[in-house]
């Protein structure tokens, strides 16, 4: 089980309470497809992403940015049992997506740095070190129903 400090659970809260998830989603998106060009290969039905200027400007690709940090909501909001709020959405990336869980480390990465940018000066150590953890364990239970 994760322990998490009050302080940590203050920080979490308080960045996807002031979230552009719109625009925050699909620049993380948008970076993982361009800088580990191999995670594109889940998105062969999104139409046009032949290079970096056809990625940003793939209207699918943002909208599915902000699903997926909808989707970290649900962790947020069950920050003590993580594992068993992702189940189910492991078992779809697994079993039905196929997604390499690998991946979800790569995406979390461009996620913190796009945050980072946004935040600048904000984003302290405190805040990286909290916001890393509550990804780590994102990205541990998205994994856990892989075999
Ligand atoms: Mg996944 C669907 C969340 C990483 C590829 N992803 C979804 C959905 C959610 C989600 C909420 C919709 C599920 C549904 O329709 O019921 N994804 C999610 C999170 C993370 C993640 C929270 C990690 C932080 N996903 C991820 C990665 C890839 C990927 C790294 C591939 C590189 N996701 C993927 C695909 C779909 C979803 C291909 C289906 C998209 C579609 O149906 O159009």
């Amino acid at each position: 089980m994760v322990e998490w400090s009050e302080s940590e659970r203050t920080i979490i809260t308080s960045i996807f309470s002031s979230l552009d998830y719109d625009d925050i989603g699909a620049k993380a998106l948008c970076r993982c497809l361009i800088v580990y060009p191999w995670t594109q290969r889940y998105f062969g039905g999104y139409g046009n992403l032949y290079n970096a200027t056809a990625i940003k400007n793939n209207p699918l690709i943002a909208a599915h940015g902000t699903k997926v940090l909808h989707g970290l909501d649900r962790a947020v909001k069950n920050m003590d049992d993580i594992k068993a709020t992702y189940a189910e959405l492991s078992v779809l990336h697994s079993e039905k997506l196929h997604v390499d869980p690998d991946n979800f480390k790569l995406l979390a990465d461009c996620l913190t740095v796009v945050i980072a940018a946004k935040m600048g000066s904000a984003f302290t150590a405190e805040i990286q070190a909290a916001f890393q953890k509550f990804l780590c364990v994102v990205v541990s239970a998205l994994g856990r129903q892989y075999h």
